[in-house]
């Protein structure tokens, strides 16, 4: 079993902190869940563009207002309690009109070292 803290990850290495969001990694590929979860704040005021090639992602919204466009396709709006599952990869720009605060989940689970290149793709880490 694991039991962990929020606090127990701030400033750890699980603690990503780039210039638009700072994920906060609580479970990883090295846990064995099969998945990752994060929790994740999107800094007020920024845009951040986002294609999880490799990857299936639910995100959950606990904090905070803003808005997900899909490219080429729809906008929708964040608040709290908004879930989105990016199960089609969907290239998305996420804006953070306030500070968001998200439960993301990940399949396959993120290994850790993970960050958003110049296209917005995490790469796929083999073990
Ligand atoms: C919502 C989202 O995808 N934000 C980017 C960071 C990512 N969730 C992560 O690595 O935790």
């Amino acid at each position: 079993m694991i039991v962990k803290h929020l606090n127990d990850v701030i400033d750890s290495k699980d603690d990503i902190d780039t210039k638009t969001w700072n994920a906060r990694r609580l479970l990883l590929e090295r846990d064995g869940m099969g998945f990752s979860l994060h929790d994740t704040i999107i800094k007020a005021g920024t845009e951040t563009l986002i294609w999880y090639r490799h990857h299936v992602e639910a995100v959950y919204c606990i904090e905070g207002e803003g808005e997900i466009e899909v490219i080429g396709g729809r906008t929708y709006s964040i608040q709290p309690g908004t879930l989105y599952a990016l199960d089609g990869h969907e290239k998305h720009l996420l804006r953070a009109d306030s500070q968001l605060r998200m439960v993301c989940v990940f399949n396959p689970p993120l290994t850790g070292s993970e960050v958003h290149d110049e296209e917005g793709v995490y790469p796929l880490v083999q073990p």
